[in-house]
Parts: structure tokens; sequence; C-alpha cells
């Protein structure tokens, strides 16, 4: 191989791995803008955490091997879409779709794939709003078109897909059917937790609502 050969597919390596990076800056500071927003015209912060990563060359690999794709960076480009990923925490189930609402109509992101997993949980009990989108970002001699995973869900759901995660690992994938019993009933809990969380919380708005008509002040939970 020629050592020509071997820089030019080190450039376009790190090429491609950096339009992720940004799309991730990008995705990033679209959330925060809309966090502090939100915070000063509502009085009020949808979103409880922020957490994103770029997929390792590695995963990658893993996923190109599990996908039997050839190993053609536009290939995997177009069929890998969570490559760049962020994982956004809310508190209630409504603030998961309000934040969705708030992302996908912005001009520049447009929304390619919509997995609700809310709606529509997973057999083993994974709940969370899943969303492709695609995002122009700008380098010096062209835009690329980047997909990215953004992963909406409840703190109670997270909890859970983290430690089901671990789990599912753990048993190199074959998780003994005791404990997936075990995980659907504390995925039905931390649905009923949610509920519950969601109910009281508009049960304060409605008294903090009810305190602003009567001119007493006071702000929104
Ligand atoms: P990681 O390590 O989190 O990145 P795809 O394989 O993405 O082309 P798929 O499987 O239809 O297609 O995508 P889906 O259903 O949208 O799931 C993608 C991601 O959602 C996973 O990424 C997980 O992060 C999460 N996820 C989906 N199902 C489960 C689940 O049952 N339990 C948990 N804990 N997480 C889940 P990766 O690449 O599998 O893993």
């Amino acid at each position: 191989i020629e050592l020509k050969n071997v820089m030019h597919w080190k450039t376009e390596m790190v090429r491609f791995m950096m339009a992720y990076k940004f799309a991730v800056e990008e995705v990033s500071t679209k959330i925060s803008i809309l966090q502090q927003e939100f915070q000063h015209i509502h009085d009020y912060n949808p979103i409880e955490h922020v957490k994103s990563r770029v997929k390792s060359p590695e995963s990658i690999f893993k996923k190109v091997q599990k996908k039997k794709l050839p190993l053609n960076l536009p290939l995997i480009q177009e069929n890998i879409r969570d490559i760049a990923g962020i994982r956004i925490n809310c508190s209630f189930v409504t603030d998961i779709y309000r934040v969705a609402d708030m992302l996908t109509e912005q001009k520049d992101i447009t929304l390619i794939e919509k997995k609700d997993y809310i709606q529509n949980p997973k057999p083993n009990g994974y709940k969370s709003l899943h969303l492709i989108v695609q995002i122009p970002i700008f380098m010096s001699d062209r835009v690329e078109n980047v997909y990215a995973e953004i992963q909406i869900r409840t703190i109670a759901m997270d909890f859970w897909a983290s430690l089901e995660h671990k789990i599912y690992y753990k048993y190199n994938k074959s998780i003994p059917k005791a404990l997936r019993d075990d995980l659907r009933d504390a995925a039905v809990s931390a649905n009923e937790l949610d509920e519950r969380m969601e109910r009281i919380h508009k049960e304060v708005n409605q008294l903090k609502e009810d305190d602003h008509l009567n001119g007493n002040e006071q702000k929104p939970v």
C-alpha cells in the first residue's frame, strides 16, 4: 500500500468523524438555546439533562458487520444513522413531545424518521422517542447533510434503559427469563411513576395559576 493512499484514507476518515462531531455540537447548541430561552419566557425548563456522543469507530465497525455493509464511507453514512447521538432527558412525558416539536419545527432540521417507543413500547418494556434527523454542516468547501439520532425520554425511562442496557451486555444479549420479567415489571412501575409525577405537576401548576389569578404570584414548578 502506498503511503500517499494511507494518508488520503486517514484524512477522509478524520473528516468523516468530524462531520458527526459537528452535528452533535450543532444539535447540542440548539438544545441549549431552547433550554435558556424557554426558561426565560416560561420560567420553566422542560429539559433535565442532555448527553451526547459520537459512536466510536469500533462500534461503527460492529454495526457495519451486523448490517452486512461493505466498508464504504458513503454507504456507512447513509445506512448507519446514529453515529451522532444526542439523548435528552425530560421530567414529564408531555415535555418529550414539546421538545421534539420545538426541534423538528426548525427550518434546518429535516425529520427523516420518528420511532415512538412511548406510544408503542418494545416488548421488553423499552420506552423512548427516537428522532432520526438530518442537519446541514457547513464546511470550508462543501455542505454535508449529516444524520443524527435524538433520543428523548423521561428520567424514569432513562433509569430503566440504562439498567437494562447493562444487564443486556452482562448476559451477552440473552437475559434470563426471570430477569426479563422483572425488568418488564420495573418498566410498568417506571411508567406509573411518570404518570403520577405528571399528575402532581399539573395539579401544582393549576394551584399556581389560581394563585396568579388571585394576584398571588409564584414560580411554576
Ligand atoms: P447504543 O450502544 O446505545 O448506541 P439501528 O440498529 O439503529 O439501525 P434499530 O435497532 O431499529 O436500528 O434502532 P432503534 O430501535 O431506534 O434503537 C437504536 C438505539 O435505541 C439503540 O442503539 C439504543 O441506544 C436504544 N435502544 C433501542 N432499544 C433498546 C432497548 O431495548 N433497551 C435499551 N436499553 N436501549 C434500546 P444501539 O446502537 O443498539 O446501542
